[in-house]
């Protein structure tokens, strides 16, 4: 346990990076941000100057190696996340990496190796939901075991809009990815195979873009979840489950807040984005790091679960091309995860 205040280093400054940034310096305590790393020098200048003791750079390892780095954020794109990830780990300094862990299970896998070697968990993956309060609850309720058995898994996971580089590969590795470490998490449960079915596309998708697509999992435990994926809905952001059990079910992310009747209405508001739908769970994903970190310990998605998560994309990013139902390929859960 240390009383120091952590010193981050957040590498890519990007929409979720700089959100980080605000997080760590406005709303959590325990920690600040020593360093920011992003290849535009500008940007990572620009934010650290506004940070006290703060320092910019273009390079991950030079920032790891500074004096006053004792942790690190990784919000950079995921193709350049192993090589920091295994430069963290050979200096065994903590790691809170936003999702992916790596792009494909093979990379998943060479870290999964370092660390351990290392002996002990040192990577936290950005899987948010997790630390949702509403997800919280759905994990709670599924586990005292007072509905029973979960047999379905239905999910809805709606974006208002995706970028023109969007493909349906990221439909997949950069959406459902989500929905794959939640059934995971809350069923408890592997992901077996992969199935993707795609209706006529909407014609407000972009050229190319197969949107949306309807994504069916199996598990280990029996159970199947389906997921409506659609990143170009256009009337705001929505992330919806509901677990249909033996004996009952439970529902999660209705967006019921502040509901409104005029003019011979009634309604409320969806939120825009995952930045703000998720900005508790956010909150609450960093504050625990931090919390854990300084007690010198790694709770939260681990790297294993990163690895399930890259295996299970790998299938449907399969499925997704051949049409088939297409098993899952995972090595067996190694025993510093267990
Ligand atoms: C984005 O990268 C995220 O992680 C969001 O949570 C997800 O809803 C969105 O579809 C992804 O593009």
């Amino acid at each position: 346990m240390t009383n120091r205040t952590l010193g981050v280093a957040v590498i890519g400054t990007g929409k979720m990076g700089a959100d980080h940034v605000r997080r760590i310096n406005d709303v959590i305590s325990g920690a600040h941000v020593a360093a920011v790393v992003d290849i535009d020098e500008a940007r990572a200048k620009g934010l650290a100057y506004a940070l006290e003791g703060c320092r910019a750079y273009t390079d991950p390892v030079a920032a790891m190696a500074a004096d006053g780095v004792d942790a690190v954020l990784i919000a950079s794109p995921g193709p350049v996340h192993e090589t920091a990830l295994l430069e963290a780990l050979a200096r065994d300094l903590p790691v809170l990496c936003e999702k992916p862990l790596t792009p494909d299970s093979v990379s998943a896998l060479r870290v999964l190796e370092a660390e351990q070697q290392l002996g002990h968990r040192r990577i936290q993956v950005g899987f948010m939901r997790r630390f949702d309060s509403e997800y919280l609850q759905l994990k709670e309720l599924l586990a005292s075991g007072r509905l029973g058995r979960p047999l379905l898994l239905h999910c809805r996971h709606r974006n208002v809009s995706v970028h023109d580089y969007f493909t349906n590969e990221m439909l997949i590795s950069d959406s459902v990815v989500h929905e794959m470490d939640c059934a995971r998490w809350l069923l408890e449960q592997e992901i077996t195979a992969v199935t993707v079915i795609h209706p006529t596309p909407s014609s407000n998708a972009p050229e190319g873009l197969s949107d949306p697509q309807l994504v069916v999992f199996e598990t280990d435990g029996g159970a199947v979840v389906n997921v409506e994926m659609f990143a170009t809905c256009g009337f705001g952001y929505q992330v919806q489950a509901e677990a249909v059990c033996e004996n009952g079910t439970a529902r999660i992310g209705e967006g019921h807040g502040l509901l409104t009747n005029t003019a011979g209405r009634w309604g409320g508001e969806i939120t825009p984005d995952f930045i703000a739908r998720f900005a508790d769970a956010y909150d609450r994903e960093v504050q625990r790091w931090v919390d854990a970190t300084r007690r010198g310990e790694a709770t939260g998605p681990s790297a294993w679960d990163g690895y399930a998560a890259a295996a299970v994309c790998e299938a449907g990013i399969t499925a997704q091309l051949t049409g088939q139902r297409t098993p899952v390929v995972m090595i067996e859960r190694p025993a510093l995860y267990a």
